[in-house]
């Protein structure tokens, strides 16, 4: 080959070389600019619980300028602490987290705040010492889910001429001390102490599982079977007590059977409502990915946001529910 070939190869090569730097170099700054976020997911319990996971994931992804870290705690809390200690330890940019109960962060939150690292909680909630540690929380409120899910019962019976005879109701809690339960509890219990005929003939913790709840209701009914309304903290609660239930020759049906109340308003029980098995569900929308996105991004523009942001939610019930309404939701 020529001298002068030789020279152009060489001139060449210098300049892929020098190309192939250049996108490194971009990407590496483009991987630089990315904002990581370490996210403590509570388990995969229920239906609600993996969509809200879906909705994380895809809000935070690479395409929208993120590095997300996933910890699943398998219903653990000590797995969510070790979690947010090891996000502090890489010095992530944001924390999120669903707190499964709401006592014992106090200690980490001030580890994250000591940091500088903002926490952003989702979905349940803490005790109020540890709120002002951190910097948004994005949810429900879970005691209004619960106060409107009694007025509708107390509606449904005044329209059924039944507000004076007694009412057997049976009530299974979500995980103990997780905030969606505690709301969801006061709610019922004040209605029971407002109403003298109404009787809580069980009180039992389904732990927001269709299995558990099924093994709790089953024990149930081996006492009694003389009940009026089942109050289900979650859809998998509410499956798992209609799967007892109808094993054990009951109808529910709120007319001429037992009044079946749930929460979160996920598809499938969504079509038992459609079919009159659940009476009442109210809504708990997972969907928080895409204000967790909003929250990061206008921090990340140095703007002031709102510390508390409650998500859209409705209910529905066996009157009004159509599979249309049903087939246009995303989960
Ligand atoms: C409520 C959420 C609850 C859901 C359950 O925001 O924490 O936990 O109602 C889930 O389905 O398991």
């Amino acid at each position: 080959m020529s001298k002068w070939k030789l020279v152009a190869v060489a001139c060449l090569m210098a300049i892929l070389c020098g190309c192939v730097m250049r996108m490194q170099q971009t990407m590496s700054q483009d991987e630089e600019n990315l904002i990581v976020v370490g996210f403590s997911q509570v388990g995969a319990e229920s239906e609600w619980r993996v969509t809200n996971t879906e909705s994380i994931k895809s809000a935070l992804s690479e395409e929208n300028g993120y590095v997300l870290i996933f910890e699943d705690a398998r219903q653990e809390q000590e797995n969510q602490i070790r979690a947010i200690r090891s996000f502090i330890q890489q010095d992530v940019d944001y924390i999120v987290f669903s707190p499964k109960v709401e006592t014992g962060w106090k200690t980490v939150l001030q580890e994250a705040k000591d940091a500088g690292i903002p926490v952003i909680m989702i979905d349940r909630d803490v005790e109020e010492e540890s709120r002002k540690l951190l910097t948004a929380y994005i949810g429900s409120d879970f005691y209004k889910e619960g106060k409107k899910a009694v007025v509708w019962l107390e509606d449904f019976l005044e329209k059924q001429g039944r507000t004076e005879e007694p009412l057997r109701i049976v009530h299974i809690q979500g995980t103990i001390g997780s905030s969606a339960q505690i709301g969801r509890t006061r709610a019922m219990e004040e209605a029971v102490a407002r109403h003298p005929n109404w009787e809580l003939v069980a009180q039992e913790c389904g732990d927001f599982t269709r299995a558990k709840t099924y093994e709790v209701m089953s024990g149930i009914l081996e006492k009694t079977k003389d009940i009026d309304v089942v109050y289900c903290e979650n859809d998998g609660e509410a499956l798992g007590a209609i799967d007892a239930m109808e094993e054990a020759g009951l109808k529910c049906d709120p007319e001429d059977g037992v009044i079946v109340i749930s929460f979160d308003a996920t598809r499938l029980a969504l079509q038992y409502c459609l079919e009159g098995k659940i009476a009442l569900n109210v809504e708990c929308n997972p969907l928080q990915g895409p204000y967790v996105d909003e929250v990061i991004k206008r921090l990340e523009r140095g703007e002031t946001i709102e510390r508390e942001i409650y998500v859209e939610e409705t209910q529905f019930d066996y009157l009004t529910i159509t599979q249309e309404m049903i087939d246009s939701r995303k989960y």
